[in-house]
């Protein structure tokens, strides 16, 4: 755990990362609220951090915002520090408490809404707003939080007709209010999400489909953790009618998170804490969600693999498969960046890692970065399946031992396009319990 918090603080001042689940691992992101803005995904996520030495650290801590965008398939942009808690113009100072935020565009401004501890002591917290031109700011903070709204994680509805709510809320009632056109008031007193079922709830967050209003939130039931569970109504107001789990509890602890469509696919997207094995250290998290005929939805399995799509000269994290056969995954050992790798492999072990867009097939080599400690055999990387169309192959050769990196590369043996399923098969002697450590593959022109 030690040698993790330390890779994560060395990685840091890295600001574009690549992963598939989760999406970012040189910080911990939490509470991720994504948005596609014309045409771009973005997610705007809270920030777990460990507290640092002699703070007395709240249960989560906190300190300021990142936000992020999906630049090719695979590739998330780090912007940086979008707010600190000492920014906050009402806010509490070194509260480490900048929970939940969310943004929402209206016309051509970008609306951010974020809670904090307020200075007058009147909440556990307010919610305030900025203001911006772009979607990643810099954002104009408001010199006041929103008056007649107290509480934690703000979602945000903007309906078709431009009438924006608020939804907003954490304990055993979720609140809802209609905002002023100026998007920085409300236009009427919050009134209770009507139809939710018993129990603690949060991370409210609405979104439109088909005239039907999604209400989705956090919420623990008596006997269980946190699950992801919704309700429908035909008003953005409710009441509304509870329709079951999105997710079952994925291993106790908070699941906020949100809905969006992105090039025609819904996806959700959640926090789990698989990097730091402890839940309040949380990492944002993404996967495909599909409606039913009758517009229920189907529950969401959390996978390692998520929604993403690497491209030319994006890094292919294999360990984050749809399949492995006769290998293991684990953290990666020696100087890498933090991740995974697939390792313990042997003669005809397999990965299989699904939908790598190989485009108009203008991609010559493959790379591999690999560690090794022996000397024998070679993997190939085949498409769709074990015996499939072989297109690389990679040969076997020390690389100084089990935690020293080095990349490989070799030419593509076939013009390959569009997205693909690839399987990587490795080979070694009969007996052997490893041939080599991979971390992870690129396609270059
Ligand atoms: O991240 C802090 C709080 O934990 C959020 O505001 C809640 O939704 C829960 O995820």
């Amino acid at each position: 755990m030690k040698k993790l918090l330390l890779l994560l603080t060395i990685c840091v001042i890295v600001n574009i990362t690549t992963a598939q689940n989760p999406l970012v691992t040189h910080i911990y992101t939490a509470d991720p609220t994504a948005r596609v803005f014309d045409g771009k995904l973005y997610v705007y996520p809270s920030h777990d951090i460990v507290p640092p030495e002699g703070t007395k650290a709240p249960r989560f801590c906190m300190p300021d915002y990142h936000l992020f965008s999906l630049e090719g398939g695979n590739t998330w942009k780090d912007y940086g520090v979008v707010l600190d808690q000492n920014e906050v113009p009402w806010g509490e100072k070194n509260s480490y408490g900048m929970w939940a935020p969310d943004c929402i565009k209206r016309g051509d401004t970008y609306y951010y809404y974020y809670p904090a501890k307020p200075l007058d002591g009147s909440s556990f917290r307010r919610i305030g707003v900025g203001t911006s031109k772009s979607p990643t700011g810099p954002f104009k903070w408001e010199k006041s939080y929103i008056k007649g709204v107290s509480g934690i994680d703000p979602g945000l509805l903007l309906d078709d007709n431009g009438k924006a709510y608020l939804y907003f809320g954490g304990g055993k009632e979720l609140f809802v209010a209609p905002l002023k056109d100026n998007m920085k008031e409300i236009a009427a007193e919050p009134i209770k999400v009507e139809g939710l079922p018993a129990g603690y709830k949060e991370g409210s967050f609405c979104f439109k489909k088909d005239g039907k209003y999604y209400f989705t939130f956090a919420h623990v039931f008596a006997d269980e953790g946190y699950s992801i569970g919704y309700a429908t109504s035909d008003n953005p107001l409710g009441p509304f009618q509870y329709q079951g789990k999105i997710m079952d509890n994925i291993n106790n602890g908070t699941n906020h998170h949100s809905v969006v469509n992105y090039n025609g696919r819904w996806i959700l997207f959640y926090h789990f804490w698989q990097i730091s094995g402890y839940n309040k250290l949380r990492s944002m998290c993404a996967d495909y969600m599909e409606f039913k005929k009758d517009g229920t939805i189907k529950k969401v399995k959390p996978t390692m693999r998520g929604i993403n799509s690497p491209t030319f000269g994006e890094e292919i994290q294999v360990d984050r498969h749809n399949g492995i056969k006769g290998a293991n995954t684990s953290f990666v050992s020696g100087d890498e960046p933090l991740g995974w790798m697939v390792c313990d492999t042997k003669m005809m072990s397999t990965v299989q890692f699904n939908s790598v867009d190989f485009a108009d097939g203008s991609a010559t080599k493959m790379q591999a970065r690999v560690a090794c400690g022996q000397r024998i055999g070679h993997f190939e990387v085949r498409i769709g399946n074990s015996k499939g169309k072989l297109i690389a192959k990679f040969p076997i050769k020390s690389t100084g031992g089990w935690s020293s990196w080095e990349t490989i590369e070799t030419p593509l043996l076939e013009k390959v396009t569009g997205k693909q399923n690839i399987v990587v098969v490795f080979h070694s002697d009969w007996g052997s319990t490893k041939a080599v450590n991979l971390n992870w593959l690129k396609i270059v022109k």
